[in-house]
C-alpha cells in the first residue's frame, strides 16, 4: 500500500468524515488517494478558497461538534496560509488537525520550491506538531494527532508529511494500525484533586458573603453545564462568563448575569467587583476578562480555580490571590466540589447579594436597550434575529464591535451554539467557521453575525458554500468601517480617525449574487425579518446586509488598561 492510501485509509478508520482544504504539489498524492474514498462516500472533501478558511472551517466543525476538525494544505504558501487559523484554534482550545504536505525528505533544508519550515513556524501556535519521517508511521501519527488534539486541554495539531512518503510502498505487514494506547513524545498533565484543597474551596464558597462563579471556555469543551447549574443552585451563587464561556449557560437561566470583561456587561463587571469569593471554572483569565488585576487585588477577592491545565493555575497563582485549586476537567472538578459542599452543608443567607445583582441587571438594562431613532440599533438587530432563529441555531461572529454586541446582546441557549474567536480575535473567522459548523451540524440553522471588515477578509469562501451546497447565512453589520478600531481612535486617540473607513462602493448584495448566493439589503427590522425568513426557507447560502451607523459604539468599554471602576457605559465617555 502506498503512503498516500495509507493516510486516507487511516482517516477512514478513525472516523474522519470531512476534510477542508486546497490541493497543491505536496498534498496532491493525498488528494489522489482520496478519490475512491470520496466516491464511496466515506470522506467528504471540501474545497475552500483560501487555506485560512480551511483552518477556520475545521475549527468551526470542531467547536460545533466537539469532534476534531480536519484541514489540509500543500507545502510552503498553502501551509503558511493556515497559520492564522491554527493560532485562532490554539488560543480557543479547538481540536483542529492540519495535514500539511511538505517537500520531499531529500529536498528539506535546501530552500526548495515551496519549502517552509512548518514545524518551526507552528511550534508555538499549536499543541503539537510532528514531521513524519517514514511512511509506515503515518497511521500512528494520525492517531496520535487525534488523541493529542482531544485529550487534556484540547488544541490544534499539525502532521507535516514530506510528499515522497506518499509514493512510498509500505509493507502491509509492517503497518502498526495502532491501538491508541501509547504515544511518542506526549504525556498529559496529571490531574491534581487534593481532598484538602477541595474541602477548602467548598468551605470558602459556603462561607462567602458574595460568591460568584466565572465560567470560561473549558466549561463548553468539558462539557459542564449541568454541574455549573447544580452548584450555582446549591450555593445560590450568581454566574458570569467570559466571551467563550457564554455558551456554557443558557442565557435565560436566572442566576446568569452575562459576559464580563473589557467589553462585558456592566452588571457582570459590577458583580465581579463586589464578589468576595470567585470560583473560576475553565477560564484562563486573559486581559480581556480581567483587564486590570488591581480589580482583584484591591477588592481582596479570594479566587478558586478549576482548570485542566496546571500551567494556567501556576501562571495565575503568581500574580493573583489563588486560595485553592483543582487541576481537572471542569465537569470532574465541579463534581468533586459539589460532593464537598454537600458534605459540609449549611450556608449563609444570600438573598441580599442576589437582590443586589438583580438590581444591577435591571438598572443597566434601562441603559442598553435604548433607541434614539438614528439608524438600526445593534441590540434590536440581534433581537430581531433571535426571535426568528430556533434556540439551537448556531451563531458565529467576526471580530469587532459587532462581536462585542453579540457578546453583550446575543442570547445563547445551548452549548456549542456560539462560536467566536476569543483569544486571538481573528477577523475573518465568521464565515468559514459557519461553513464548518453547518457541515458538522447540517440539521441546524447556522448564521454568521459578521462585520463588514471581517466579512471581506474571508468572504471568498462563499464560493465554497454555494458549490458545496452549505446553506449558511451571513448577516453583515455594515457600518462601512473597522468600527471597533474607529471607536478606540474616537474615544482614546483624541478623535484622530485614520485608516478605518470603507468607501460606499462595495456592494454586499451584488457580491453575494456574484458568488451565486442570495443577497438581501435590509433597510429596516422588518426587511431583516423577511430576508432572514427567506434565506432560511430557500435553504441557500445568503448574505443579508444590515446598515449600522458608523459611530455606533460597542459599550460598555474601558479606557485602555482601565479598571472596572472606570467603565464607560454611556456615550460620550461619561463614566458610571
Ligand atoms: C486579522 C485581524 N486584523 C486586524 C484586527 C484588528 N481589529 C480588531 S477589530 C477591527 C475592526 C473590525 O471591523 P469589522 O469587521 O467591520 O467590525 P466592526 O468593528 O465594524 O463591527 C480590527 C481591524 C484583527 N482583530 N484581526
Ligand atoms: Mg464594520
Amino acid at each position: 500500500m502506498k503512503g498516500s492510501k495509507l493516510l486516507a485509509e487511516t482517516l477512514k478508520r478513525e472516523g474522519v468524515k470531512v476534510i477542508f482544504g486546497i490541493p497543491g504539489l505536496s498534498n496532491m498524492a493525498f488528494y489522489d488517494a482520496l478519490v475512491e474514498y470520496v466516491a464511496n462516500n466515506d470522506i467528504r472533501v471540501i474545497l475552500m478558497r483560501h487555506e485560512q478558511g480551511a483552518a477556520h472551517a475545521a475549527d468551526g466543525f470542531a467547536r460545533a461538534s466537539g469532534r476534531p476538525g480536519f484541514c489540509t494544505a500543500t507545502s510552503g504558501p498553502g501551509a503558511l496560509n493556515l497559520v492564522t487559523g491554527l493560532a485562532t484554534a490554539y488560543w480557543d482550545n479547538s481540536p483542529v488537525i492540519a495535514i500539511t504536505g511538505q517537500v520531499p525528505r531529500s529536498a528539506l533544508g535546501k530552500l526548495s520550491f515551496q519549502e517552509a519550515d512548518i514545524p518551526g513556524v507552528v511550534a508555538n501556535i499549536t499543541k503539537f506538531v510532528v514531521q513524519v519521517r517514514n511512511a509506515e508511521d503515518i497511521p500512528k501519527w494520525v492517531r496520535n494527532a487525534i488523541r493529542i488534539a482531544l485529550t487534556g486541554r484540547s488544541g490544534p495539531v499539525v502532521v507535516d508529511i514530506p510528499r515522497d512518503l506518499f509514493n512510498e510502498e509500505v509493507d502491509e505487514n509492517k503497518i502498526e494500525w495502532f491501538d491508541g494506547t501509547s504515544f511518542n513524545g506526549y504525556r498529559e498533565f496529571p490531574e491534581v484533586i487534593d481532598p484538602e484543597k477541595v474541602k477548602k474551596a467548598a468551605r470558602l464558597l459556603i462561607e462567602a458573603e458574595r460568591p460568584l462563579m466565572l465560567v470560561g471556555a473549558g466549561a463548553v469543551w468539558s462539557p459542564a453545564t449541568e454541574e455549573i447549574i447544580t452548584l450555582a443552585e446549591m450555593l445560590r451563587m450568581p454566574i458570569v462568563s467570559t466571551l467563550l464561556g457564554k455558551s456554557a449557560i443558557p442565557n435565560d437561566y436566572p442566576l446568569y448575569i452575562g459576559m464580563m470583561g473589557y467589553y462585558g456587561r456592566a452588571e457582570a463587571n459590577k458583580a465581579f467587583m463586589d464578589a468576595d469569593v470567585v470560583l473560576v471554572v475553565g477560564a484562563r483569565l486573559s486581559d480581556r476578562t480581567i483587564p486590570n488585576i488591581r480589580d482583584v487585588i484591591d477588592t481582596k477577592k479570594k479566587l478558586i480555580l478549576i482548570n485542566i491545565d496546571p500551567t494556567d493555575i501556576y501562571k495565575l497563582s503568581s500574580y493573583l490571590p489563588v486560595e485553592s485549586y483543582i487541576v481537572a476537567d471542569v465537569r470532574k472538578g465541579l463534581r468533586e466540589l459539589i460532593k464537598a459542599v454537600n458534605m459540609l452543608g449549611s450556608q449563609k443567607d444570600r438573598s441580599e447579594w442576589l437582590r443586589k445583582v438583580i438590581e444591577y441587571k435591571e438598572y443597566y438594562s434601562q441603559i442598553y436597550y435604548r433607541d434614539d431613532g438614528k439608524g438600526l440599533k445593534p441590540w434590536k438587530i440581534m433581537k430581531t434575529i433571535r426571535n426568528i432563529l430556533p434556540r439551537d441555531a448556531i451563531v458565529t461572529t467576526g471580530v469587532g464591535s459587532h462581536q462585542m454586541w453579540a457578546g453583550v446582546f446575543w442570547e445563547v441557549f445551548e452549548p456549542r451554539t456560539f462560536l467566536t474567536s476569543g483569544g486571538m480575535g481573528t477577523m475573518g473567522f465568521g464565515l468559514p467557521a459557519a461553513i464548518g459548523a453547518k457541515v458538522a451540524r447540517p440539521d441546524k440553522i447556522v448564521v454568521d453575525l459578521d462585520g463588514d471588515g471581517s466579512f471581506l477578509m474571508t468572504m471568498n469562501n462563499l464560493g465554497t458554500a454555494v458549490d458545496e451546497n452549505i446553506p449558511v447565512i451571513a448577516v453583515v453589520f455594515d457600518n462601512r468601517t473597522l468600527g471597533l478600531v474607529r471607536q478606540v481612535q474616537d474615544l482614546f486617540f483624541n478623535k484622530r480617525i485614520i485608516a478605518v473607513d470603507i468607501g460606499p462602493a462595495t456592494d454586499f448584495v451584488k457580491l453575494a449574487q456574484g458568488f451565486g448566493a442570495l443577497g438581501f439589503d435590509a433597510q429596516s427590522y422588518e426587511d431583516l425579518e423577511i430576508a432572514l425568513k427567506n434565506a432560511i426557507r430557500e435553504n441557500m447560502p445568503a448574505v443579508i446586509r444590515v446598515p449600522v451607523q458608523r459611530d455606533e459604539k460597542a459599550l460598555p468599554t474601558l479606557p485602555p488598561g482601565g479598571s472596572f471602576r472606570e467603565m464607560i457605559v454611556n456615550e460620550p465617555g461619561g463614566s458610571d
